[in-house]
């Protein structure tokens, strides 16, 4: 595997003819926030690039605030030249991307903070120590010297404050909290950021954690939290899967479990299949272990995966693997 720097890529970047910049599916934080803010720096060195999240449901609303989210193509893969360079950043599996035409594009940059990345990059740049991979992308700006005006720093802070969970979580470093403290004094207005993130909860979002709160059950002795919503709950509070966001911590804070899962109906053409969130809480459970058997992905202490079948066998399933390692 071939790696590179932070400093290598600080200078190699406003050196490239033409950019590709995008992340994984279902986009987080992290990811709308990386897509942002290398598009707007991009914008600001004068680089030709285009910008590309897969798939088609809109954006979490929590983060339509950021700029020129417009810009940021949706759908299939895009056609990309051999002079074009890749920039994949928070995706620790090409699987997660369509990127099954990586091969006609110039270097693929696989930029990420997942422990368990593949690797898949013709160039890699993986800190797992990193809290978001909005911090390596921060990191490389400064390696490379480029600015990082206001925009650019509230991009970098949404990834880094979401996927820190508001700097509580156990990659909350030192070093985290010292980004923040530079982007703050780059202009980043913190409180303004925590109103549009976490004080404009959609009523269907709310909606939807009331069932899903409703639907818990215990197992194992309490160790295990599980919940599930099917298509039809979905509908009836008007809500869809960017509105899930947060129930798998609701279900993880509950006194005694070590393991959250919570597992949610997806109906497409194809039939149903069952979309699994897995937290562990102290660690002792390595829930990617679990997701791996089902070819999903993830941390040790957060990982998720799809399924075939019914909600029940699943989380029969879920519930097997977990006492197994309990
Ligand atoms: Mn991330």
């Amino acid at each position: 595997m071939r790696t590179v720097s932070e400093r290598d890529l600080g200078l190699r970047l406003p050196q490239e003819r033409d950019i590709m910049i995008m992340a994984h599916e279902n986009p987080d934080g992290d990811a709308v926030g990386c897509v942002v803010a290398l598009m707007l720096m991009a914008r600001q060195l004068g680089l030709s690039h285009r910008a590309y999240l897969p798939g088609d449901t809109p954006l979490p609303a929590e983060y339509s605030f950021l700029p020129d989210l417009q810009d940021i193509m949706r759908g299939g893969f895009p056609e990309v030249h051999s002079a074009t360079s890749l920039y994949i950043m928070d995706s620790a599996a090409a699987s997660r991307l369509d990127v099954h035409r990586l091969q006609c594009a110039g270097d693929c940059i696989n930029i990420d903070h997942h422990q368990d990345n593949e690797g898949y990059g013709t160039l890699n740049l993986l800190d797992p120590t990193a809290a978001s991979t909005t911090q390596i992308l921060f990191n490389i700006f400064r390696a490379g010297d480029l600015p990082i005006d206001k925009a650019i720093g509230t991009a970098l802070y949404i990834g880094l404050v979401t996927d820190t969970g508001r700097f509580q979580y156990s990659n909350t470093t030192p070093e985290a909290h010292r980004m923040a403290a530079s982007l703050q004094e780059l202009g980043v207005d913190v409180n303004g950021v925590y109103s549009q993130l976490y004080e404009r909860t959609p009523l269907p979002k709310t909606r939807l954690l009331a069932v899903a709160l409703e639907r818990l059950s215990l197992r194992l002795g309490g160790a295990l939290a599980v919940s599930s919503l099917t298509a039809a709950h979905f509908t009836a509070a008007g809500a869809d899967e960017r509105h899930t966001e947060g129930i798998i911590d609701q279900l993880r804070r509950i006194e005694g479990v070590r393991v959250a899962a919570f597992v949610r109906e997806r109906v497409s053409d194809d039939g149903a299949q069952q979309k699994v969130s897995l937290r562990s809480t102290d660690g002792s459970v390595d829930v990617a272990s679990i997701a791996h058997l089902e070819g999903g992905g993830g941390h040790v202490r957060a990982a998720g995966f799809s399924a075939d079948g019914d909600v029940e066998s699943v989380i029969a399933w879920i519930e097997r693997e977990v006492k197994a390692r309990l």
